[in-house]
């Protein structure tokens, strides 16, 4: 079992809330099928765009991140919604972009991240919907964010992934498998992480438009306010092929990217079988049962068709509400 913890390093993600992986995955074995899979995505977004008259080049000549910089910068919008395996939290429709690829599936069901779960929730591993690519182009390079006047600003609010789901998955043990697909660092917007603030429980999260929230986007734009940020902030610089093991309450965000080049990540969530995901409108699935292993989606197909209903069913998933949080609250004001 590649990915099984050690006793220490249980022990530090017990203790500290978080625990980084480094080279739990291969570059070559486990990252680049999603290159390859991606490279395939931008060609045609940067096609059809060309098509249109929002880009004047495909930029085909360059390797992919260069080429999601350049397309995006170029377009003046962020289209990372082509290459997410969820949806957004409202606002679906029926042609809303997703990509769901068989080598999206294949990490999902990784055997070293789920033997590195089994290690911290137990044999029995449900792949839970929240989950997302992250497509971060240096602030600088894109336009300015039209309502501001200011660069769109690509830093992650504080917040515990906890303050992101609805009220019923509280006691859902919930981890969070975070990886950055090219080495990030402070300059391009690597994860930060309070430390031992995972015991505290749940604390209160304000949406991005009320006065206390920080207007960002992603996350319903919510964030945890600077009355409950003290205590020390950890930097994770990680390279391509780590992994950071993620406790639900562990308080984390993201730095800027004022770097020249993209910074890019997935974030998984996995839980054990048969509690809550906070997210119920959306489709997981079991990705390793020892005790019903016939019950393990190995369909690459199946997977994608279950998002595909999610999308067509988007009525349903536009009424849908995603989190607790109410900008009117006191702690917000
Ligand atoms: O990648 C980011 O900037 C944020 C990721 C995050 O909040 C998460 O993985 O839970
Ligand atoms: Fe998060």
């Amino acid at each position: 079992m590649a990915g099984t913890l050690t006793a220490e390093e249980l022990e530090h993600f017990r203790t500290e809330g978080f625990l980084v992986k480094r080279g739990l995955l291969d570059r070559d074995r486990d990252l680049v099928p999603i290159l390859d899979e991606y490279a395939g995505v931008l060609d045609r977004l940067a096609t059809e765009l060309q098509r249109d008259g929002a880009i004047r080049s495909t930029y085909a000549e360059l390797p992919f991140a260069d080429r999601v910089v350049a397309v995006f910068a170029e377009a003046g919008q962020d289209l990372t919604q082509h290459f997410d395996f969820s949806l957004p939290q409202g606002g679906t429709r029926p042609d809303t972009p997703l990509w769901v690829g068989p080598a999206v599936f294949a990490l999902l069901r990784n055997p070293a991240i789920l033997d590195a779960i089994e290690s911290l929730i137990g044999p029995e591993i449900w792949s839970n919907p929240v989950q997302h690519v992250r497509l971060k182009v240096p602030e600088q390079l894109m336009p300015p964010d039209p309502e501001t006047g200011r660069p769109r600003d690509v830093a992650t609010p504080w917040h515990q992934d906890n303050g992101v789901v609805t009220e019923d998955a509280d006691d859902t043990d919930m981890i969070t498998v975070w990886l950055p697909l090219g080495d990030t660092d402070a300059a391009n917007g690597c994860l930060m992480v309070k430390p031992r603030r995972h015991t505290e429980g749940l604390l209160p999260h304000c949406p991005g438009d009320s006065p206390m929230g920080q207007r960002r986007g992603g996350l319903g734009g919510l964030a945890i306010p600077q009355l409950h940020l003290h205590s020390q902030t950890t930097s994770l610089p990680m390279a391509a092929g780590d992994v950071l093991l993620m406790h639900r309450r562990t308080p984390h965000a993201a730095h800027r990217n004022t770097s020249d080049h993209l910074r890019w990540s997935f974030d998984l969530r996995y839980q054990p079988i048969g509690q809550p995901s906070g997210r119920s409108q959306f489709p997981g699935f079991v990705a390793r049962s020892a005790a019903d292993p016939a019950a393990e989606l190995h369909d690459a197909q199946a997977w994608a068709d279950s998002w595909y209903a999610t999308r067509s069913a988007a009525d349903r998933v536009t009424a849908a509400r995603y989190n607790r949080w109410d900008r009117e609250a006191p702690v917000c004001a």
